[in-house]
């Protein structure tokens, strides 16, 4: 083992504090201190990676490659000192030093190079992946600006670049030796050559060179650190004489730009495809980067590239890395001289993909006039594994023009991504058990027809480490003290708490660790709302993307409804309750801007009125992130997982909140469902329409919701205050928008498409047993508790388990 030394770590922050900033202790900023400490963890950091890497060329290891547009880490710190196993030997130094660890913390800026669950899933992976073991690494983009900081000003949402880089991060290590050019534009010509085999050659195109940084990923206690590695584009040829002279002076300025502006900034589009040619280039940039340098280094430690499948495997989180397996045909026809068959044998044996969405606006189709300027050699090797294909279809299905309408690639002008995934792929999965049966029965069936072998499912997990070891330190150790510390790394462990669910002793524990987190999160609305919430109140919780699939209006129109309630009944029975939510709208979604707006007029009301004694508040979470999520998890009472049966394909949030004790209300959607398999539904709060019910509406084309508005009173009182100013009397027309929405269809919208009335009265009936189970203390603590102890299905290992087990097959590295 290779351990934080703790005589050196405290040299090294006075060393570096000195040689970095000519600053002492005393004299430097908290800003000097975290690089400092940073820095100084990461020369034990380094001796780890060194020896990990060491291990995997003397074992000749399989790897594995998670082409991911996304990697949403958050803050890196707290979570090293964790998995270095450090956290004592660190605390005693900075004690010594005067120093608070959770102030130096905060300095961090949360490395936010994604959107949302796709992202963070990707993180938790590359956490499970070096605690189990496993040779990994994950390849991104170093954007320069991550995810835009949310600022609610007047109640609107107000982005705000987030420029992470500004301070530098010291994590990173730039590797300038293994850059690769990666080309764009121009044309393809042929030409013949010695051994009379025709050739591709890209002309007159426009280049950049990618540059990889690395980041290390810390196993938990086991010495292992595998990478992520974030490309950056640089110019291929500085500005020189030469160029000018040549006439190129025009392209070289072209190329420069297109370095610039590559990597810029991460699209903050969550489940939706914009067509942007930008998104396309860096597509294409990080995936012909990532891939070059895979082929690269496989081949050197081995001879014949045939063989790769057994060292690599590319797995596409999403669509949007598809063009690899272009782009590996392109390196082993074009570069290695394979045959079309040995090379797409190769490909087929190497990409796998994943699916996350069936979200019909998030599916990605470059038109093919595009996507030929752009990438012409690519191009031309999608039309040829098209054809192919297509060829295939014909075959199988002869004079059935419908399957290939269906399921050909290149169609109506189109480059559809998902069904080249799929074909150039030998697995695809869902991510969880409902969203993998809607695939294979619903959107890919035919493709689940045409290679059932392929498809398989892999229900998503989450990182115990970050989402309960470091967000909440006294559950943690709470739950280490009753049971030891197997779950850190064995979650299913944490099933031993089970036999403590009615011991009045241990649910009174449980529940005074739950309430030191409600006063911590309300310590923090304090501080960044001004609003003081009651902290014996139900804490109820909706943090995601906003989306109107995800329903957060459900959530508020059911707010508007008991606030209605109440002020005609002041003296009803009604426990207090404090409405949180969190979310980020895409900078281009008005929908979604509104309702943002809406919850905040909403609360601006209610939280001023008195006549409701404080029963109610409404709370919004400016910059919901990972680092401000781990405060709400471990303060949640109630868990809002409310989408649109079969429109979330899994969720993960509901997997945090679950693990930190919090009691899910949720329709039976994505991973919920297998959640409430191992809970029990008399540990959660189920209601409205099943998936196929919805299926079923959709292929009927929906409902009516007019009978609804006009047949219920409570529903038509608060949808007439979207529109009579009852929140909004300067702005009366403000939510029309939102009514119309839920009323009116329009040319692309059925009225109400995510089903919001139809199932308001089941959520609002389920929001009544929350209110009443609430009252029974005990029957809740148990319940709380027993939502901890039944997650361990849902640690982010057993899903990395199971990616290996049925479709990466890496060896495990043990520690050394
Ligand atoms: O991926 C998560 C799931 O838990 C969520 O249910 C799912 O909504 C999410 C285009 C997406 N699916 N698709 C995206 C993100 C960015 C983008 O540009 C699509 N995100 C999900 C993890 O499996």
């Amino acid at each position: 083992m290779i351990e934080l030394n703790k005589k050196e770590f405290k040299e090294n922050i006075i060393e570096y504090l000195k040689l970095f900033y000519r600053k002492n202790i005393d004299e430097a900023t908290n800003q000097q201190l975290f690089h400092a400490i940073a820095y100084s963890l990461k020369n034990t950091i380094i001796e780890q990676w060194m020896a990990t890497h060491k291990t995997y060329e003397e074992k000749d290891v399989k790897t594995v490659y998670y082409l991911s547009m996304e990697f949403l880490m958050g803050r890196a710190l707290g979570n090293n000192i964790i998995n270095l196993k450090a956290e004592k030997v660190v605390r005693e130094v900075l004690d010594e030093l005067g120093i608070d660890l959770e102030d130096i913390e905060e300095e961090e800026t949360d490395p936010a190079l994604g959107n949302g669950g796709l992202g963070r899933l990707a993180a938790c992976f590359l956490d499970s992946l070096s605690t189990l073991g496993y040779p990994a690494y994950g390849c991104g983009i170093r954007y320069k600006y991550g995810m835009f900081k949310q600022k609610i000003i007047d109640g609107y949402q107000v982005e705000v670049p987030d420029y992470w880089l500004e301070e530098g991060y010291p994590f990173e290590i730039k590797r300038p030796e293994y850059a690769k050019e990666v080309k764009f534009g121009g044309y393809v010509r042929m030409i013949r050559d010695e051994q009379g085999r025709d050739r591709f050659i890209q002309e007159n195109y426009q280049s950049v060179k990618a540059v990889p940084y690395d980041i290390p990923i810390v196993g938990y206690g086991n010495n292992i650190v595998n990478t992520l590695r974030i490309w950056d584009a640089e110019a291929i040829n500085t500005f020189n004489l030469e160029s000018f002279d040549k006439g190129d002076y025009q392209k070289a300025v072209e190329q420069e730009n297109l370095a610039r502006i590559i990597c810029e900034v991460l699209y903050p589009n969550d489940n939706h495809y914009a067509g942007k040619e930008l998104r396309l280039k860096q597509q294409y940039f990080f995936v012909s980067a990532s891939i070059q340098r895979a082929v690269s280094k496989y081949m050197e430690k081995h001879n014949n590239i045939k063989n790769l499948p057994e060292k690599v495997c590319f797995q596409l989180n999403d669509t949007h890395p598809t063009v690899a397996a272009a782009e590996l045909m392109r390196i082993l026809l074009d570069e290695y001289c394979l045959s079309w068959e040995e090379a797409w044998e190769i490909t087929n044996k190497t990409c796998a993909y994943t699916n996350h969405t069936i979200m019909s606006e998030a599916l990605e189709k470059w038109p093919i006039d595009l996507f030929s300027r752009l990438l012409p050699r690519i191009y031309q090797i999608v039309e040829e594994i098209n054809r192919r294909f297509v060829m295939d279809i014909k075959k199988r299905y002869p004079g059935n023009e419908s399957k290939i309408e269906k399921m050909a690639i290149l169609y109506q002008g189109q480059v559809r991504m998902a069904n080249l995934a799929i074909v150039a792929s030998f697995s695809v999965n869902g991510v969880a058990r409902l969203h993998t049966e809607i695939l294979k029965n619903q959107e890919l069936k035919d493709f689940y027809e045409m290679y059932p072998e392929r498809f398989n499912n892999k229900t998503n997990g989450i990182t115990q480490r970050r989402f309960l070891l470091h967000g909440n330190p006294l559950l943690a150790d709470w739950v280490t003290k009753k049971i030891g510390d197997q779950w850190i790394v064995n979650l299913p462990h944490i099933d031993k708490l089970t036999a403590f669910s009615e011991d009045p002793i241990s649910l009174r524990e449980f529940m005074d660790i739950k309430y030191h987190n409600k006063k911590r999160l309300a310590k923090y609305i304090k501080e960044h709302n001004q609003i003081d919430i009651d902290t014996n109140s139900i804490f109820d919780i909706q943090v995601k993307r906003l989306h109107e699939y995800k329903r957060q209006l459900l959530n508020i129109l059911h707010v508007m409804y008991l606030y209605n309630q109440l002020k005609k009944n002041p003296n009803m029975e009604f426990y207090p309750r404090t409405f949180i939510f969190g979310a980020k709208a895409s900078a281009g979604y008005e929908r979604a801007k509104s309702i943002i707006k809406l919850i905040n007029s909403v609360g601006a009301v209610i939280n001023e009125d008195t006549s409701i004694g404080n029963k109610i508040k409404v709370v919004f979470i400016e910059n919901y992130r990972v680092s401000n999520g781990e405060l709400l998890f471990a303060a949640a009472d109630v868990s809002e997982q409310i989408s649109t049966a079969s429109k979330e394909a899994s969720g993960t949030g509901n997997m945090k909140f679950m693990l930190n004790g919090a009691i899910t209300i949720g329709t039976m959607d994505g991973a919920n469902v297998e959640i409430v398999e191992e809970v029990g539904l008399e540990n959660a709060f189920i209601f409205g329409l099943s998936s196929d019910e919805v299926i079923n509406y959709e292929k009927n084309g929906g409902y009516n919701p007019q009978d609804i508005y006009h047949n219920d009173l409570g529903i038509k009182e608060v949808l007439d205050q979207l529109i009579n100013g009852f929140y909004t009397p300067e702005k009366p027309n403000l939510f029309k928008n939102i009514y119309d929405s839920l009323l009116y269809s329009n040319g692309y919208e059925k009225a109400d498409p995510y089903f919001i009335l139809k199932d308001f009265r089941t959520y609002e009936a389920a929001q009544k047993r929350v209110a009443e189970a609430y009252l029974d203390k005990e029957r809740w603590a148990k319940s709380a508790l027993l939502n901890t102890a039944k997650c361990g299905k849902f640690s982010s290992d057993r899903t990395i388990e199971e990616y290996v087990q049925d479709i990466w097959h890496l060896e495990k590295i043990e520690p050394k």
